[in-house]
């Protein structure tokens, strides 16, 4: 297949990258290396030493023999580019990451809600709106998040992406109704994706594009069985307090002697995925597309939850590690419960890694071995949800504002 990959450079668009065009297909990523600034925005550098792009590509056709494409393009901003290389793309399938994907990061100020909804909301709509103007028949599938969903305890398993509702009309005669599961986000962030939900109902229905929306949780991990073929195709590996995830967090800070960066009572329950399976994920949606009519299929791309006091538990337990309950910056539930189906991409084929699998394996091979890289004046989270959380985590914020 022809494949064009938005937001290809970065943590999960590169090692999908490589997996795709390792099994022989067509790969151009598009990629307009706001991350990499965003890095320098925060002064904060990946641990692993990821290489420019041109090194990137140059080592994998190197040590393949195959060639993927590389444009430098932003997808919220330059969409006459975009309509123009969809076109001479011809592309099968279009896999879009290319979004600001940090809850703190887009929490920090209004400058950043509004970077965040600008550029991902746009990004979105000009994919959509390329595909229709293109007039060719091209397969989206984008990267959402289980965090649409919300974090409340509602005591079921979430569905993928629906729900029926039964409402009564004025008969008193009972009618059911298919809904999309309502929207509860987080973060400005996780409200972005929430709208992206909304475009893809809209594009499918009144243009009949066909689009899989993966509604993935917390990836953990570095590396795939491509990236670990060269240090040179390394992955990113975020540890900061904008963009590090919890795992990945708990991981570095064991490996190098920082006690566990627990939010608040740490009952709040996350669903995770290795980055492996991620890229399993993708390929499975990518050769199962939805058929051309169908509604917009939603699949909960996450292998399990877990409470994070429990993932610092095992951490610990296996390392040593100390583990301290810091001040929760975000506004979030302190303790939910969170049972959602993933049956979807199961029946599809995917083999879940479990997290007792390679948590070693990560401390070892990632987290220690480019411990010297950490500055461990960047692991604290420093963006408070309210100004009001701020001021009483960090009086000086007063003050200073
Ligand atoms: P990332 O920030 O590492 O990668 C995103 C890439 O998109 C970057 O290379 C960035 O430069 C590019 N990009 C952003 N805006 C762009 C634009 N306007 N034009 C062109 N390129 C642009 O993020 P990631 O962790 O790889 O996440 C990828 C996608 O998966 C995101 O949409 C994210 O919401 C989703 N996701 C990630 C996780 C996770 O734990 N990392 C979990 C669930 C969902
Ligand atoms: N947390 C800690 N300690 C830390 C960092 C985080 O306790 O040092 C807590 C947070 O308060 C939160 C939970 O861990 O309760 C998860 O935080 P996170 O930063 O690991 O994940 P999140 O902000 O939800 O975002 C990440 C990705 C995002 C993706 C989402 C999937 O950055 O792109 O959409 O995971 S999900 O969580 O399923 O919505």
């Amino acid at each position: 297949m022809n494949i064009l990959i938005l937001g290809g450079d970065g943590f999960c668009g590169w090692p999908t990258s490589l997996h795709l065009s390792q099994l022989g297909h067509r790969v151009t990523i598009v990629d307009n290396l706001s991350r990499r600034n965003i890095d320098n925005e925060l002064e904060v550098q990946s641990l692993t030493p990821i290489r420019t792009p041109g090194e990137r590509l140059a080592a994998w056709h190197e040590l393949t023999g195959r060639t993927i494409g590389f444009e430098r393009l932003d997808v919220a901003n330059d969409y006459e580019r975009l309509l123009a290389l969809v076109r001479r793309e011809n592309p099968d399938v279009i896999v879009h990451f290319a979004e600001q994907r940090a809850a703190p990061y887009s929490m920090k100020s209004s400058w950043h809600k509004r970077y965040t909804v600008n550029n991902n909301l746009n990004a979105t709509n000009n994919v959509l709106a390329a595909i229709v103007e293109s007039e060719l028949d091209v397969h989206l599938v984008h990267l959402g998040t289980m965090g649409v969903y919300g974090y409340s305890s509602v005591g079921v398993r979430l569905p993928e992406g629906y729900l029926t509702v039964t409402m009564t009309n004025d008969d008193g005669e009972k009618v059911d109704q298919e809904i999309l599961y309502p929207a509860n986000p987080g973060s400005i962030y996780h409200m972005t994706k929430t709208q992206d939900q909304l475009f893809f109902v809209f594009y499918n229905k009144n243009d009949g594009v066909r689009i899989t929306d993966l509604h993935q949780g917390i990836v953990w991990g570095t590396q795939t069985e491509e990236t670990r073929m060269d240090e040179r195709l390394i992955n990113r590996f975020d540890y900061d307090g904008d963009y590090g995830t919890v795992l990945n967090r708990f991981l570095m800070q064991a490996a190098i002697g920082y006690p566990l960066t627990v939010h608040g009572s740490g009952g709040q329950t996350r669903a995770f995925i290795h980055i492996q399976d991620t890229v399993r994920c993708i390929e499975l949606a990518v050769t199962n597309p939805p058929k051309h009519g169908e509604r917009v299929r939603i699949l909960n791309q996450l292998t399990e939850t877990h409470r994070l006091n429990e993932l610092a538990k095992m951490i610990a337990g296996l390392t040593g590690a100390a583990i301290e309950h810091l001040p929760n910056p975000r506004r979030e539930a302190d303790n939910n419960d969170l049972a959602a189906s993933n049956e979807g991409l199961l029946g599809l084929g995917l083999e879940p890694t479990t997290l007792q699998q390679g948590l070693m394996d990560e401390v070892t091979e990632i987290a220690r071995r480019y411990a010297d890289r950490c500055d461990t004046d960047r692991i604290p989270c420093v963006s408070h949800w309210t100004r009001e959380i701020a001021i009483l985590q960090e009086p000086e914020a007063q003050s200073a504002g």
